[in-house]
């Protein structure tokens, strides 16, 4: 079990609450399919991905971005319990997308990129220790129920 100094709990709470999903979800997820290019293939039925601009403009990739960074929402609510709060989501990218798990971190240090960029000066070395040690948990959540 993961233990989080008030410090951390608000850390993070701050971040999230401050965070526009609808920016940073799809740039997160543009950054990581473009800097890691096997990722694209979980997402052959979102349409053109064939350059990196066809990527940024992809409206699907965009809403995807979205919904990925609101399923961190669940780790935010339930901070003393991440792994339980991704078992379906564990299981639903391990059984049924066939996710490699390696992509997580990868997605993960994507979005600390792009918020790093956003909050600038503000994302301190605490801030960044906190958000990395909140990120590694999710990370290893989902990757719980591979086997
Ligand atoms: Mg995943 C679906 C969250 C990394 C590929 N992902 C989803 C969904 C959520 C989610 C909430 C929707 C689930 C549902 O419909 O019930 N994903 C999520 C998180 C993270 C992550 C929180 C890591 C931080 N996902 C991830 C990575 C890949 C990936 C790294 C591939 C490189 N996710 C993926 C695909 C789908 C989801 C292909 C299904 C998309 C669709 O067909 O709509």
């Amino acid at each position: 079990m993961v233990e989080w100094t008030d410090q951390e709990r608000s850390i993070i709470t701050g971040i999230f609450s401050n965070l526009d999903y609808e920016d940073v979800g799809p740039k997160a997820l543009t950054r990581c399919l473009i800097v890691y290019p096997w990722t694209q293939r979980y997402f052959s039925s979102f349409g053109n991905l064939y350059n990196a601009d066809a990527i940024k403009s992809n409206p699907n990739i965009a809403a995807h971005g979205v919904k990925v960074v609101h399923g961190l929402d669940r780790a935010v609510k339930n901070m003393d319990n991440i792994t339980a709060a991704y078992t379906d989501l564990s299981v639903l990218h391990s059984e049924k997308l066939h996710v490699d798990p390696d992509n997580f971190r990868l997605l993960a240090d994507c979005l600390t990129v792009v918020i790093a960029a956003k909050m600038g000066n503000a994302f301190t070395p605490e801030k960044q220790a906190a958000f990395q040690k909140f990120l590694s948990g999710v990370v290893a959540a989902l990757g719980k129920q591979y086997h």
